[in-house]
């Protein structure tokens, strides 16, 4: 009887020591719940924005940094987009943008960001990632 005890409590005390990758699980969710406490915005969006009728579908629009546009072409004409900042990033020219495609662009630093198609000079929209 005594004997059988034993062997229950020392099969218990096993499964404690043979089983170090509980507490890799235990620093893995403590350590995700950190960085979502740390993340000041929360998590990066996706924001859409069409090309329809030579226009943007938008004239202007604020995002957080670290947020991403994508545009669409939904006319039948090729687009380009070129987005420029003031600051650091400069100039980026997304390329020739046939129709019913999608191109995307991250915003990763605040500032102000002045887009346009180089094709239609008139399709402007301005973009203010804070
Ligand atoms: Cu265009």
């Amino acid at each position: 009887m005594s004997r059988s005890l034993f062997r229950v409590v020392s099969t218990g005390m096993a499964q404690w020591t043979v089983r170090p990758e509980a507490l890799w699980i235990a620093a893995g969710l403590l350590a995700a719940c950190a960085i979502l406490v740390s993340t000041p915005k929360g998590w990066a969006a996706d924001f859409v924005i069409a090309q329809k009728g030579l226009e943007f579908s938008k004239t202007d629009m604020s995002i957080q940094s670290g947020d991403t546009v994508i545009f669409n072409n939904n006319d039948g004409v090729l687009h380009n987009i070129t987005i420029r900042n003031s600051g650091d990033d400069g100039t980026s020219d997304l390329g020739i943008q046939r129709p019913n495609t999608s191109v995307s662009y991250k915003f990763k630093n605040v500032g102000i960001y002045a887009v346009v198609c180089s094709i239609h000079p008139n399709m402007r929209l301005k973009i203010i990632v804070k």
